[in-house]
């Protein structure tokens, strides 16, 4: 089974075979953690989604879907871009947010990878309520069937850094 941990701290920094990052479906950069990560990893990154644009995903990355670019300057060998849904009260898209995770795992299996860091899908301009958020990640890494041996849920702040241990806490 994956073990889980967590940290607080900027996903961009971190030592992990691929680090997970909250795309759109375009894959052309936005604010959030993917502004962070595509800052930080410099112009092989965005220029490995322009090419996967071009060829196998010309009408975007679905929602629940991931896909694996290089990560140009940063510490992790991977990217793997997901697309979380955004969240709608009116809707139940909670199987859409866990396929973001158990896709991202997936994809790391067949990258090979053995660590993996997580941020908060959903979590922050794609309105999902934090606690839902975390449940919701944390049941989706824990239950996945993936070679990946450790997962790390890397919270940008302590808000989210406490929703995580008690949904952590909750499910173990
Ligand atoms: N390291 C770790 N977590 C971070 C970092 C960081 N460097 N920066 C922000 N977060 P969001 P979403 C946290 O909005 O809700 C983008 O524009 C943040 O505090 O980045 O899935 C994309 O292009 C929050 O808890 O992702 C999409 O258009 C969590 O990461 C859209 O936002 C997710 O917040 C995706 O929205």
């Amino acid at each position: 089974m994956v073990h889980v941990t967590l940290q607080q701290g900027d996903i961009t920094l971190v030592e992990a075979d691929a680090i997970v990052n909250a795309a759109n479906s375009g894959l052309l950069g936005g604010g959030g953690v993917d502004g962070a990560i595509h800052a930080a990893g410099g112009p092989e990154i965005r220029a490995a989604c322009e090419r996967l644009r071009a060829t196998c995903l010309p009408r975007g990355l679905p929602t629940g879907e991931a896909v694996a670019t290089p990560a140009g300057r940063l510490a992790a060998r991977h990217v793997i871009h997901v697309v979380g849904p955004v969240y709608d009260p009116a809707e139940d898209r909670s199987a859409l947010l866990r396929s973001a995770y158990t896709r991202a795992l997936a994809v790391a299996d067949e990258l090979g990878a053995a660590s993996v860091a997580f941020p908060a899908v959903s979590a922050g301009v794609y309105g999902w309520p934090l606690d839902d958020a975390a449940r919701l990640a944390v049941t989706a890494v824990l239950t996945a069937d993936t070679r990946v041996a450790q997962a790390r849920f890397v919270l940008f702040d302590d808000r989210a850094y406490r929703a995580f241990s008690a949904a952590l806490a909750a499910a173990s």
